[in-house]
Formats: C-alpha cells, sequence, structure tokens
C-alpha cells in the first residue's frame, strides 16, 4: 500500500492485538459502574477487583508475549486517578505508564482508550454529559492522562462506542446514569464527540512523534425482522442512520445531525471535521427489528439465528457477512480502518476458533481488495466482567476461572498465535 507513509508511524505496520477496558479486567472502587443495580455479594465483589488484573498486571502482560501480538488496547479508569474531584493519584497513574512502558519494551504497541463506557462517581455530583460540564471534567482528566502517557503511546481512543453509551445510558436507560430521554441523549451524544475534537488536538499538539487518534465505533448489521413489513424496514434504515452513520458522518462535515423521520430532526456543530486519524470498528453481529404500529417504545430488536450457525453464550448471531459490510460502510469514513474489536462469548473452543477463522477470512479478502485496513484486535485478552451479565461470558484467549482467578489458555489462543505468525503483515501478501 504506497500511501503508507503519509500515516503516522505506528499505523505503518499490521497491528495484530487483543483488547481490554479496566473496569472489566480490575474493577474499580468508586465509578458509576461500581454501585449500578449490583445483582448480589459476588456481582458487588466483581466489580471491585474484575478478573484481579490489578494484582496480576505482570503476568497478563507476558501473555501479551505469548501470544505473539504486537498491539494491545487496554483503557485507564479515571475514577482510580482521579478519585476525587481535583484530586490525582500519581501512584494509580504511573502503575499505567508502566503498563505502556513495558509493552513497548515487548515490542507491542500500546493503543490506550482514554473512556470506555465508566465516569468517576464524584461526576454524577453536579457534572453530567446531558448538560456538557462532564466535559470540562474529562478533558481536565485526559490532558493530565495524555501528558503521562505521551512518551510511550502513539496510538489513542478517545472514547470507546459512543453510540452504545449513549443509547445504553440514555435512551434505552440500561447502563448508568439510567435515563431514559432523547434530548439528553442527543446532547450527550454532541458532547462526547466535541470532546473528542478537543482531546484529539491535545494529543497531537505535545507529540514528538506523530499519534494516531481515534474512536472505537461499535457498528451492527440491521435489518427489519419481517422483510414484508414496510415499519420493520424503516426501522432497521433509521437505525443504520443513527447507529452507524451519523458519528461517520460528524468526522466528514463537523456536524453530527440525528434524524429520527417525522419524530425528531437536529444538527449539532461537534467540530470533529478532520479529527480522526483512523475509525476503529467494533464489530459482533447482526440484529433484527420489528416496530409495530402501536409500539410507543420504539422497535423491538432480536437476535436470530438465520445463519443456522447456533447463538452465542450472549446470545448473539453469528454472522461474518455482517464484518464484510460493516467494514465497507466504515471506508465511507475516508481514513484507515482498525478492528478495534471483534469477538464472541464462547466456552466451546471449535466454536470461538470457527469463528475467529471466518472474520479473519473476510478481513484479509477485504485487505486484498483494496480496503485500508491497518490492524484487528481481538476481544477479549481473557475472559473479563461484561457489564450487564456479570462473569459468565466468556470472551478471552485466556479462560480466567473466576473463583481462583487462575488464567488458562484456550486453543482459541493458540489458533491466533498460530494465525498472526503466518501472516505477520496481511497489508503485503500476495
Ligand atoms: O465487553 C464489551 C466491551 O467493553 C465493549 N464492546 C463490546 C464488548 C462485548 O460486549
Amino acid at each position: 500500500m504506497e500511501h503508507r507513509s503519509r500515516h503516522a508511524p505506528a499505523l505503518r505496520r499490521f497491528l495484530w492485538g487483543a483488547a481490554t477496558s479496566a473496569f472489566q479486567m480490575e474493577g474499580a472502587p468508586a465509578c458509576d459502574w461500581t454501585f449500578w443495580k449490583v445483582r448480589d455479594e459476588a456481582d458487588r465483589a466483581a466489580r471491585l477487583r474484575g478478573v484481579g488484573h490489578l494484582d496480576r498486571t505482570e503476568e497478563d502482560l507476558g501473555l501479551l508475549s505469548s501470544l505473539g501480538v504486537n498491539a494491545y488496547r487496554f483503557s485507564v479508569e479515571w475514577s482510580r486517578v482521579a478519585p476525587r474531584r481535583r484530586d490525582w493519584d500519581r501512584k494509580a497513574m504511573d502503575r499505567y505508564v508502566r503498563i505502556a512502558a513495558r509493552l513497548r519494551e515487548a515490542g507491542i504497541e500500546p493503543m490506550v482508550t482514554l473512556h470506555h463506557f465508566t465516569n468517576p462517581g464524584w461526576l454524577a455530583d453536579g457534572a453530567s454529559w446531558a448538560e456538557g460540564d462532564a466535559r470540562g471534567e474529562f478533558l481536565r482528566f485526559a490532558e493530565k492522562a495524555v501528558r503521562a502517557l505521551r512518551e510511550h503511546v502513539r496510538l489513542w481512543v478517545t472514547f470507546n462506542e459512543p453510540n452504545v453509551y449513549v443509547t445504553g445510558g440514555y435512551l434505552g436507560g440500561l447502563m448508568p446514569p439510567g435515563r431514559k430521554n432523547l434530548r439528553e441523549g442527543f446532547n450527550v451524544y454532541a458532547n462526547i464527540l466535541s470532546a473528542h475534537a478537543l482531546v484529539y488536538d491535545l494529543i497531537h499538539a505535545g507529540a514528538r512523534e506523530r499519534p494516531a487518534v481515534g474512536v472505537a465505533h461499535s457498528m451492527v448489521v440491521f435489518r427489519p425482522f419481517s422483510e414484508k413489513s414496510s415499519l420493520d424496514g424503516w426501522a432497521a434504515r433509521v437505525a443504520h442512520a443513527f447507529y452507524n452513520l451519523s458519528l461517520i458522518e460528524a468526522f466528514r462535515t463537523g456536524t453530527l445531525s440525528l434524524r429520527l423521520p417525522f419524530l425528531h430532526e437536529e444538527a449539532f456543530p461537534v467540530g470533529t471535521r478532520d479529527k480522526l486519524d483512523f475509525l476503529g470498528v467494533n464489530y459482533y453481529f447482526r440484529l433484527f427489528l420489528r416496530l409495530s404500529p402501536v409500539s410507543i417504545r420504539g422497535p423491538e430488536y432480536f437476535w436470530e439465528d438465520r445463519s443456522r450457525r447456533g447463538l452465542t453464550e450472549t446470545g448473539w448471531e453469528v454472522y461474518p457477512k455482517g464484518f464484510e459490510e460493516t467494514l465497507r460502510t466504515a471506508s465511507a469514513a475516508g481514513v484507515p480502518i482498525v478492528v478495534t474489536e471483534n469477538g464472541t462469548a464462547e466456552t466451546s473452543d471449535r466454536r470461538k476458533i470457527a469463528y475467529m477463522k471466518d472474520h479473519l477470512r473476510v478481513l484479509h479478502r477485504l485487505i486484498r481488495e483494496g480496503t485500508d485496513i491497518r490492524g484487528y484486535f481481538w476481544w477479549s485478552l481473557m475472559d473479563n466482567y461484561e457489564w450487564l451479565e456479570g462473569l459468565r461470558p466468556r470472551f478471552g484467549l485466556y479462560r480466567v476461572d473466576f473463583d481462583s482467578l487462575e488464567r488458562v489458555p484456550t486453543n482459541s489462543a493458540d489458533f491466533y498465535s498460530r494465525w498472526i505468525k503466518k501472516h505477520p503483515d496481511p497489508l503485503h501478501e500476495p
């Protein structure tokens, strides 16, 4: 790919990675997810320690070297480094800096996510993403975190899945803060994207070596539940426009346009034009939508096994064709794509490997055809705390015994290692 040199150095070699997030790996004593609808004592404990990564950081980083990946995506837990408003925990931050330094020493490119769903508990008292004042607090955190990490980090994800954060936290009420308010949701989306634009500049301004800054965008293939229903078709089109396209458009135009035809249309200037060095794509499944004429809550959604591969342990359909469709849609952003997450929750190695193989084949085919894809990160390095489902789904390349916290490699880890060895540079394969 002759134009590779125009891009940031960290995007010039293909990134083969694994991804995690801080809360899911190490828990947190005082973030919004610590207290959100805790189910029982075991769940409470899991939210405080995740899968024990804090005590096993060295061991876990060692697993990356055994795997043979050349990149690792992890996040900084905002509530750990800023446990109280205007309070900064240097020691907590230093630990993340050591992780990044240690990765670079091992030849593994750190990709740091600054916001992966969680907010410090104190943020809720007086600052909100809907009003916009949370943005100022986030910028204060981002500025310090970037300053501490930039010596070792060249790849940044400002926000993980803004569309999931907005849909889960402000439209569906499933995630903290549990709101169901369209107007607030739109404001939050706009505030997050404008925070991205500011952090983009901040990262670029002080960098010694050109960094690459992106977002990790969740993308879903939407289909009408019934091909014959025009309402279902309408719901699928609107969902695609809102969930998949509005963010991509915001990076082309600088404006976040949210259109729910006949219901609501709004445009927010968010300053994002050209403030994206790569688009991170998180792809998992296809979703069927049904909209009944009497439904006041909006469309119902379903995963169905129409591809006849059996649903996964999170009840999701396995649909590799959708990965192709998604990557083609994502290329409209006009910047390189990095698959920042792809994976499946399966205890069966056979099924996990089949999923991986089918998705990797799609990846290689699209690269061969000229789609500008620079990296692939498996979700996740190891089983960890899965938000609404807690410690149950097994997305990991390493299996975690949820009692002893022991990590055991699965055959899918071995399969992934061998695949990477066989395809060290997919960008230059015949
Ligand atoms: O575990 C999550 C991750 O935090 C964000 N993307 C989807 C994953 C699987 O649900």
